[in-house]
Order: C-alpha cells, then sequence, then structure tokens
C-alpha cells in the first residue's frame, strides 16, 4: 500500500509538472484528491490493513496529500503569474505613439457673427429672446402698424400658410410678443436673432430666407441719443474702434423717426448696415405701453450682409451651399 501511495505520488507530481493551463491542474485536483480521487478510495482500502498498520500507512497517505495540494497551489500560481504576463505583453500601450487628431469642426460664420453681435449687445445689458418662425399676421403685421392694406404686406412678398398664418418675415414679431409679456413695465433691452422669410429671387445679395437680428429698447426717456450711442458702441465693436457712422432720414411703418444706418467702409466707402428708428407711438399702444410714459428705439439688420461686410463675402449664396472651402476659412485654430 506504500509502494501504490508513492506510485501515485509520483504520477500527480509529475502531471502537475507537466500541466501548462489551470483547468488542468483542476483536473488533476478532482482526479488525485476528489471525493472519488485515487488517494481517497486507496485510503479506503485501509480497512484491510492490520491495526498497528493504520496509522502509518495514514500518516503516508496525509503526507501525500499534503504534498500534493502544495505542489498544486505552486503551480496554480505560477500559471496565473504566467497568463498575467502574457496579457500584459499583449495588451501593451505604447504612450509614446502620436495621437490621433479627431476631425474638428468649426462656427459657421453667421453663427460666428450672431455670437459675436449677442456678446456686444449683452455686454451693453441686453438679453436675447427668441420666438417662433411661423407667425400669425397679427404679430407679423397688424402690432407693427402694418394694417391690411399695407403695399408691404403684398401676398407676393411672403410666404403664406394661410390667409393669417406666414413664415415670419422679420423677427420683430418676437419683440412685440416680449413687450406683450412685459405688461407696461420697463425697461426692455431685447435683441432678437432668428431666420425669417421673403419671397425673392436668389442673387448675390438677395436671399428668400435670411438670418435678421432686431434690438429694442423701451424706458423712460430713451431718445434717438440712446439710439445713436448704442448703434455706435455696437460697430466699433464689431468694426473696430474709430469705424464712422452716419445716419440718413428713411422710413418705416414700425418706427418714427426712422433712420438709415450707414458705416464708413475702407475699401467701400459708405455702406449701409441696418435699419432704425424710435418705436411708432402706435405700435407700443398696441403692445401695452403708453406713449405719453415711455418712449423707445428699435433696430434691424441682416446677419448675412455684416457677415459679409466684415469678411469680405461677395455671395450671399457661400452662407447656404455649405463648400467646405467656403467654411474653413472660418476655422478658428
Ligand atoms: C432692416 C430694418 C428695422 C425695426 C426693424 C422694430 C421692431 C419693433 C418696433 C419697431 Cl417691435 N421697430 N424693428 C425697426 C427699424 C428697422 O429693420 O433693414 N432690417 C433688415
Amino acid at each position: 500500500m506504500r509502494e501504490r501511495l508513492e506510485m501515485l505520488k509520483q504520477e500527480a507530481v509529475a502531471a502537475i509538472s507537466e500541466a501548462t493551463r489551470l483547468e488542468e491542474l483542476r483536473d488533476i485536483r478532482v482526479r488525485y484528491l476528489g471525493k472519488k480521487g485515487e488517494l481517497t478510495s486507496v485510503l479506503r482500502g485501509m480497512g484491510s490493513l492490520p491495526p498497528e498498520e493504520r496509522p502509518v500507512i495514514g500518516g503516508v497517505a496525509n503526507e501525500v496529500r499534503q504534498v500534493l495540494e502544495s505542489r498544486l497551489q505552486e503551480k496554480e500560481a505560477w500559471l496565473e503569474e504566467a497568463a498575467l504576463e502574457e496579457r500584459l505583453a499583449s495588451e501593451r500601450i505604447d504612450v509614446t505613439l502620436p495621437g490621433m487628431n479627431p476631425a474638428t469642426g468649426s462656427l459657421h460664420p453667421l453663427n460666428l457673427v450672431l455670437e459675436q453681435i449677442e456678446d456686444i449687445f449683452t455686454g451693453l445689458g441686453f438679453q436675447v429672446a427668441e420666438g417662433p418662425e411661423v407667425e400669425v399676421d397679427r404679430y407679423n403685421f397688424e402690432a407693427l402698424n402694418l394694417p391690411k392694406d399695407h403695399p408691404a404686406r403684398d401676398m407676393q412678398d411672403s410666404f403664406y400658410i394661410t390667409p393669417e398664418i406666414l413664415l415670419r418675415t422679420h423677427t420683430s414679431p418676437v419683440q412685440v410678443r416680449v413687450m406683450e409679456s412685459r405688461e407696461g413695465t420697463v425697461p426692455i433691452r431685447i435683441i432678437c436673432p432668428g431666420k425669417v422669410y421673403r419671397r425673392d429671387d436668389d442673387d448675390a445679395t438677395h436671399s428668400h430666407q435670411f438670418t435678421q437680428i432686431e434690438g429694442l429698447m423701451v424706458d423712460t426717456h430713451v431718445s434717438m441719443s440712446e439710439l445713436h450711442g448704442v448703434l455706435l458702441a455696437f460697430i466699433e465693436q464689431m468694426f473696430g474702434a474709430g469705424t464712422e457712422m452716419r445716419l440718413r432720414p428713411s422710413y418705416f411703418p414700425f418706427t418714427e423717426p426712422s433712420v438709415e444706418v450707414d458705416i464708413f467702409h475702407p475699401e467701400k466707402g459708405w455702406v449701409e448696415i441696418l435699419g432704425a428708428g424710435m418705436v411708432h407711438p402706435r405700435v407700443l399702444e398696441r403692445a401695452g405701453y403708453d406713449p405719453e410714459q415711455v418712449s423707445g428705439f428699435a433696430f434691424g439688420m441682416g446677419a448675412e450682409r455684416i457677415a459679409m461686410l466684415k469678411y469680405g463675402i461677395d455671395d450671399i449664396r457661400h452662407f447656404y451651399n455649405n463648400d467646405l472651402r467656403f467654411l474653413r476659412q472660418f476655422r478658428s485654430e
């Protein structure tokens, strides 16, 4: 029996040292040390030994169990270590390799100037307001002193959805909505950027859809002087300190008096950049303000026109074609 145990030990030790995978070790453990394993079956045969030999053989059997157990543990640790080394080697990352540069986009030039304009006016205490592009006649025309028979309301000039609903032709209706919501309180200082729609034939300087920014200030004692000061502050920040500005008399149904504003452009001379004026008393009144108590100025400009002047763009259609050769010129990095 002692020889059987000795043979078993040698066999198992050899098997353990030859094993190359953890699963093999598991099988070896079951085969020799398990409940139905070989060592157990040898020990079962102990009953047939003379009683004085039992403790001796029992001792040998225990020693074999201990040796096998410790060899199994050693080998297990070694295989685990080897597996880890192999994984570390195969997953090694070369941190000195140059990185991959993901393709980055950039702001569209129109959004670039919109952000600049918003920054300038918020710096002057204005808030940004937005509203629907599909408007009702009342906000787009009626509230702005453009009655039903006004020539500017010709069906040919606007995109109508029903006789009462149309695509807004300017962002003024947003200003009217804000005035109404403020219920006669002052001050109001807002700018309203957004898309507007007019039935025009597209060419280098006209588009049936463009981006407008309107501004409105309503308070006690607002005069043309405040309009002049705010516009000059805007123009100097947008086109450079010292840029000259001039006002020319003009006409809009929603302002009285009305002006057109030019700047002196180094290459083009005097160029018009926006329209403005003192809010017409009827517009104030319809929006819930008493023209005897408060006054206001308003202005409106096309963002495309501002961007064209600032960046020397000669065709408004560049803004809508999404030609990367055009767009990439406005990358900041
Ligand atoms: C232009 C001229 C202008 C306004 C827009 C306005 C808005 C309200 C009341 C009075 Cl709620 N006026 N807006 C005033 C003057 C001119 O736009 O050439 N836009 C592209």
